[in-house]
C-alpha cells in the first residue's frame, strides 16, 4: 500500500474497488466490455484492441474513479487515469504535486526571515506541510508521509527506536532531506543520529561563512541539480560519508544524495535555502528550481510525480 493510501485510510480503496464496474463483462449493456478499457487487480490494463499495458506494482492502487469512470486524476491514492503514476495532480502547473504529503521535523531557522514550508510550499499543494516539531518518531507517525524535511533539531536527541522508525520509513520508500547550520552545538549530533543508517553525516567544522551568502557553484549531473548553477550558503557544515556528491564549493561537499532501500536521502550542508533573502535578493540563484528538483527526486517514482515546467 502506498503512502497516500495509508494517509487516507484503506476504506476509500475498498470503496473504489467495490464501486468499480471494471469486470470485463460490459455490465452497462452496450456489449463492448468496460468502457474504461481497464482491468483492475492484476496490475494490467486491458485495451479494447486486445493489447495489455502492464504498469507493474502488482496491481495495487491502480484503477479509475470510485464511480467506475476514468480520470481525471484526483488525490485519492489511486492511479485514476492509468498513466502509471498515482495522484499526479498539479492544477496550477507549479511543479509541486497537489497531493504531496510532506512534513517537517524540528523548527524553522531564525537567522533569516521567512519559512519556505509555511508559504511557498503551502501555496502549491492541497495539504501543505505538516510540522511534526519534536513529536516522537514512530512507524505509525511517519507512515503517511512521502517526504520529510529535517530543520533545526537542537535540544532534541533521538532514541534508538526513533532512529529505527525513520530507517524503516526510508527503506519502504520515504524521502528525507536534512538541513543544518542553525547554530546550536547539538543540532549536528541530533541530525547525525537520524542520518546514521544512510551512511551520510555532517562534519564538525563550520564552512563557507559569508554575508551575503556564498554561492555554491560546483554541481554534478543529478536530477536535483538540473538547471541549477548557483545556490547560496552561509556558515554550514560539510557533508561526508556515503552517497553521490551533488554540489561542492571551496573544496567542500555541500550536498550528497543517497538511497536506502526504496528510499532516498538528501543532505544539504546549510539552512539558508529556507530564508526569504535567498529567494528575493538573489536572482542569480535558481533556488525555486532547486527545491522543486529536490522534492520531486525525494517523492516515490510512481506517486505524485508531476513535471517541472519553470
Ligand atoms: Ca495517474
Ligand atoms: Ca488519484
Ligand atoms: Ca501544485
Amino acid at each position: 500500500m502506498n503512502h497516500v493510501l495509508r494517509a487516507i485510510g484503506p476504506s476509500l480503496l475498498v470503496f473504489a474497488l467495490v464501486g468499480c464496474s471494471c469486470d470485463g463483462g460490459g455490465g452497462d449493456g452496450d456489449g463492448e466490455g468496460d468502457d474504461t478499457d481497464a482491468t483492475m487487480g492484476d496490475g494490467s490494463m486491458s485495451m479494447t484492441d486486445g493489447a495489455t499495458r502492464d504498469f507493474g506494482g502488482g496491481g495495487r492502487d491502480i484503477g479509475p474513479l470510485p464511480d467506475g469512470t476514468m480520470g481525471p486524476e484526483v488525490c485519492d491514492g489511486i492511479d485514476n487515469d492509468l498513466n502509471g503514476v498515482i495522484d499526479d495532480v498539479d492544477e496550477g502547473g507549479d511543479g509541486i504535486c497537489d497531493c504531496l504529503i510532506i512534513a517537517t521535523l524540528g523548527e524553522p531557522g531564525e537567522w533569516g526571515d521567512g519559512d519556505v514550508f509555511a508559504t511557498w510550499l503551502d501555496e502549491r499543494s492541497d495539504i501543505g506541510a505538516t510540522a511534526l516539531g519534536d513529536t516522537t518518531l514512530t512507524p505509525e507517525l511517519l507512515e503517511p508521509y512521502q517526504v520529510i524535511v529535517a530543520q533545526d533539531l537542537r535540544g532534541r536527541a533521538y532514541s534508538d527506536a526513533e532512529v529505527d522508525a525513520l530507517r524503516g520509513w526510508l527503506e519502504s520508500g520515504g524521502g528525507l532531506m536534512t538541513l543544518i547550520g542553525y547554530g546550536s552545538p547539538d543540532e549536528r549530533t541530533n541530525v547525525n543520529q537520524l542520518l546514521a543508517p544512510s551512511g551520510l553525516q555532517y562534519d564538525a567544522t563550520p564552512i563557507l561563512a559569508g554575508s551575503p551568502t556564498v554561492p555554491v557553484t560546483g554541481w554534478e549531473t543529478h536530477p536535483v541539480s538540473e538547471m541549477v548553477t548557483q545556490v547560496g550558503v552561509d556558515n554550514g557544515y560539510e557533508v561526508v560519508g556515503e552517497g553521490d556528491v551533488v554540489a561542492r564549493e571551496g573544496g567542500f561537499v555541500v550536498l550528497r544524495a543517497a538511497t536506502l532501500g526504496e528510499g532516498k536521502v538528501l543532505v544539504w550542508g546549510d539552512e539558508w535555502i529556507t530564508y526569504d533573502s535567498e529567494w528575493n535578493d538573489h536572482p542569480e540563484y535558481e533556488l525555486e528550481r532547486f527545491w522543486l528538483n529536490a522534492i520531486k527526486w525525494l517523492t516515490p517514482e510512481t506517486e505524485c510525480q508531476v513535471p517541472i515546467l519553470i
